[in-house]
C-alpha cells in the first residue's frame, strides 16, 4: 500500500500500535455480513492476529448491538479483552477504524467511547473529470479517473474507501457535477461495468456510489428530441437508465444534479421549475431506494453590475423557496453552506431556516478552492460549526439537515490531500457529521496526533497554527466578509478588481467614499429579509451587523468606525499588515517544528509555508494600495503602504 493514502491511520506492524499488542491475539466476530468482514480484515491488517470463531474474553470482540443505531458504535476495553459493538457491520467498521485512528494517535484515553452518527447521509462529492483533471482540485489528478477510463487501481480505491470510512463517509460521488459529454455516458453500458467493481469495493467499506448526471442525457445520448421532464418518453427513458443502473448496482445510491446553473441544462429550458426535473429523476431512482441530490446552486451568472435589482446572494433563497413541500421524499436539496460560493467569510444561508418541507444537505467545500489551494493554510472546520450552529435553539442548521456533503480535496498527487495538513479538512469533513457538537480544536488534535506527531508539544503547536489559519488568512484577503478580489478563472492570489466589472455577482462597490454591498431591506436588495426575524434586524442593523460580515450587507464609508473601535480603513491596512506577519510566523512556526515531523511531510509544507508567506505579502501591498489610492487615507501607523 503506498503511503499516500495513509494519511491518519496505521500503518502495516505500525509501531504506534505496541501498546495495544497483547489484544491482538484473536478476533472474534457474531455474524458474517460484507462490513463486518472488513472490520475484521482491518484489524488483521493493522497488526498480526488470528480469527477465533468463539468469544473467549480476549483480543478482539467484534458484537451486534442494534441498540446503537446504524453506524453506531461502541469501543469497551477491559484488561483483557476489546468489544467493538456496531449497531450493524458499518458500526463495527467505524468502530475499529476508530480504535485504530485513536490508537495511533496515543489518544484512546477512556475505557468506553461510545458514538452514532449524527446524520444518515455524508457523502464526499469528487469534481473530478473523465480525462482525469479535477475541477478546483489541488492535489493532482483524478483517483477515479484517467483519459476517459475508470481508473483500475483496486488497491489505491481501497485505501482511499478505508480512508473515508475511518470517518464515517457512507457515500461517495466520483465524478464532477459539471458533466460534460464523456461523462455524460458514464450511466450507460461502456462505463457501467466498472463502476460496477468500484461500487464493489466502497460497499466493503459501507459506501454507496452516485454518480453525477446531465439533466440533458435524454437528448445527447439517448435520441430523444427533448429532455422535458413532464414528457413520457423522457420519464421512461429515465426509469429504463434507472433499472440498467441498479441491475449492475444493486445499492447504488443515486444522482446528483447541477441543473440550470452556470451554464448547465435543467428543467428551466422546458419551462418547469426544479420540482419538476427533481422528481422525475426521483421517481426512476424510487422503485430501488435510490435518491436525488439536487443542488441549489442556482443564480443568474450574467448580471449587470448597475442592475441592483438583482443579488446573487438572494438566488437559491428565491429559486427553492417556493417549492418548499412539493420534491418528493427521496429528493434531498444540496445547499452551500453560503448564499454566494464558498468564500472565506459568508453568512450562512438562509435557505437552511426557511425550507421546512424538504430535505436538505449542507454541501461544505473541502477543496480550497477560494480558500488557499492547499497552499495556503485555512483549517475550515470552524467555518463549517459556524454554519452547523446557526439559527435558533433547536432550530440551528444542524438540527435541520439529513446530512452534508464535502466537496473533496483528494487526488493522486505526492500526498493525498496535496497539502499535508489539508488532511484536517477531509477528517474534520467526516468527524464533524458523526457528532456535530465536537470542537474544532478537539478535531484538530486528534488528526495531528494520528498524522502528524504524537510529540505533545509540537502537537499543541500544531493545533493552535490549525485553528487560527482562518482567520490569518481571512486577514490577508478581502476584508469584513465582502469576499472575492481573487484572481478570475483560478481564483488564487490577489486581483481587487478581477470580478468587479464581469458578469458574475460579485461585487465589492467600491469607491472614492466608501465599499460593501447593500443588502438590506431600507436601502439595499433587500437579502437581509430571507432571514428570521432575530437575524434579519441583526444584520439590517448597521449598529449590530457583525464586524466580519459589515460589508456583506452594508456599503459604508471608510471612515464607518467599527465595533472595535477602529475605521474600516484603518481594520483594513491593519488586518492586512497584522495578517501578512501571522503567516510569515506560520513558516518560522513550522521551522521551529522540524525534529518533530516526518522529513517529507515537513519538507512539503515548508514550502508552502514559504508560497504562503509571499502571497500574503502580495495581498497586503495589492489591497492597501488599493484602498490607499481609492480614499486617500492614510494608515495612522504610517507603514509603508506602495502608491
Ligand atoms: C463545479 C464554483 C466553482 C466551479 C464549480 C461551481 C459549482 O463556481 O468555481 O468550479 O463547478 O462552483 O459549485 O458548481
Amino acid at each position: 500500500m503506498s503511503d499516500i493514502y495513509k494519511c491518519w491511520l496505521p500503518e502495516k506492524n505500525d509501531k504506534r500500535l505496541a501498546l495495544w499488542k497483547s489484544y491482538f491475539t484473536s478476533v472474534y466476530a457474531d455474524s458474517s455480513d460484507k462490513t463486518t468482514q472488513t472490520a475484521v480484515r482491518e484489524l488483521r491488517r493493522a497488526a498480526r492476529i488470528r480469527t477465533s470463531s468463539e468469544r473467549t474474553g480476549e483480543g478482539f470482540a467484534l458484537v451486534t448491538d442494534e441498540s446503537l443505531g446504524a453506524g453506531g458504535y461502541r469501543i469497551g476495553i477491559t484488561d483483557s479483552e476489546i468489544v467493538i459493538a456496531g449497531g450493524d457491520g458499518s458500526g463495527k467498521l467505524y468502530g475499529v477504524l476508530r480504535f485504530l485512528t485513536l490508537a495511533a494517535g496515543s489518544m484512546l484515553k477512556s475505557k468506553t467511547l461510545c458514538e452514532t452518527p449524527a446524520y444518515p447521509l455524508r457523502i464526499v462529492d469528487h469534481w473530478d473529470n473523465a480525462d482525469g483533471t479535477v475541477e478546483r482540485g489541488y492535489s493532482g489528478g483524478s483517483l477515479f479517473f484517467r483519459e476517459d477510463r475508470v481508473s483500475d487501481d483496486n488497491e489505491a480505491l481501497t485505501d482511499y474507501a478505508r480512508l473515508l470510512a475511518s470517518v464515517g463517509i457512507n457515500a461517495v460521488c466520483p465524478n464532477n457535477v459539471n458533466v460534460h459529454d464523456t461523462e455524460t455516458l458514464f450511466i450507460t453500458d461502456r462505463y457501467l461495468g466498472d463502476f460496477a467493481r468500484i461500487a464493489k469495493i466502497f460497499r466493503g467499506y459501507g459506501i454507496r456510489l452516485f454518480l453525477s448526471v446531465n439533466f440533458a442525457a435524454p437528448t445527447q445520448i439517448g435520441g430523444l428530441d427533448t429532455a422535458d421532464p413532464l414528457d413520457d418518453s423522457v420519464r421512461k427513458w429515465w426509469s429504463s437508465a434507472a433499472a440498467e443502473i441498479y441491475r449492475r448496482i444493486p445499492d447504488f445510491g443515486g444522482f446528483v444534479v447541477k441543473a440550470d446553473s452556470e451554464g448547465r441544462p435543467g428543467p428551466h429550458t422546458y419551462g418547469r421549475d426544479h420540482a419538476d426535473g427533481a422528481n422525475m429523476l426521483a421517481e426512476a431512482l424510487a422503485p430501488y431506494g435510490g435518491a436525488v441530490i439536487w443542488r441549489c446552486f442556482v443564480y443568474n451568472c450574467r448580471t449587470d453590475r448597475n442592475d441592483r435589482s438583482t443579488d446573487r446572494a438572494k438566488a437559491a433563497y428565491d429559486n427553492f423557496l417556493p417549492l418548499d413541500g412539493r420534491f418528493a421524499d427521496n429528493v434531498y436539496l444540496q445547499i452551500k453552506n453560503g448564499p454566494m460560493d464558498f468564500q472565506i467569510r459568508e453568512p450562512v444561508s438562509p435557505l437552511f431556516g426557511a425550507l421546512n418541507k424538504t430535505n436538505m444537505l449542507a454541501e461544505f467545500q473541502i477543496t480550497q478552492e477560494y480558500t488557499g489551494q492547499q497552499i495556503d493554510l485555512c483549517y475550515l472546520v470552524p467555518m463549517w460549526k459556524e454554519c452547523l450552529d446557526f439559527g435558533k435553539r433547536h432550530g440551528q442548521v444542524k438540527d435541520r439537515i439529513q446530512g452534508a456533503a464535502g466537496v473533496s480535496n483528494t487526488g493522486d498527487g505526492a500526498f493525498l490531500t496535496g497539502n499535508p495538513l489539508a488532511g484536517a479538512n477531509l477528517y474534520g469533513f467526516g468527524r464533524l457529521l458523526f457528532d456535530p457538537e465536537q470542537s474544532a480544536d478537539r478535531i484538530a488534535a486528534e488528526w495531528v496526533c494520528a498524522s502528524i506527531t504524537t510529540n505533545k508539544i509540537a502537537a499543541v503547536e500544531i493545533v493552535c497554527m490549525l485553528v487560527r489559519s482562518r482567520e490569518i488568512y481571512e486577514s490577508y484577503t478581502s476584508p469584513l466578509g465582502v469576499g472575492w478580489m481573487v484572481v478570475p478563472g483560478t481564483h488564487y492570489g490577489v486581483d481587487v478588481d478581477g470580478y468587479e466589472y464581469s458578469r458574475w455577482g460579485t461585487y465589492h462597490y467600491a469607491d472614492g467614499d466608501g465599499i460593501g454591498a447593500d443588502r438590506t431591506q431600507a436601502t439595499g436588495t433587500g437579502y437581509t429579509a430571507q432571514y428570521d426575524s432575530v437575524n434579519a434586524r441583526l444584520y439590517e442593523d448597521i449598529k449590530t451587523c457583525p464586524d466580519e460580515l459589515l460589508l456583506f450587507f452594508h456599503h459604508v464609508p471608510y471612515t464607518h468606525v467599527l465595533h472595535s473601535g477602529k475605521t474600516v480603513i484603518q481594520h483594513i491596512y491593519d488586518s492586512h499588515f497584522e495578517g501578512a506577519e501571522q503567516a510569515a510566523g506560520l513558516l518560522k512556526d513550522w521551522k521551529s517544528l522540524e525534529s518533530y515531523i516526518p522529513a517529507d511531510i515537513y519538507a512539503e509544507c515548508l514550502h508552502r509555508f514559504e508560497l504562503q508567506a509571499a502571497n500574503s505579502e502580495n495581498w497586503r501591498d495589492v489591497v492597501n494600495t488599493y484602498f490607499f489610492r481609492k480614499s486617500g487615507i492614510p494608515d495612522s501607523h504610517g507603514r509603508k503602504i506602495y502608491e
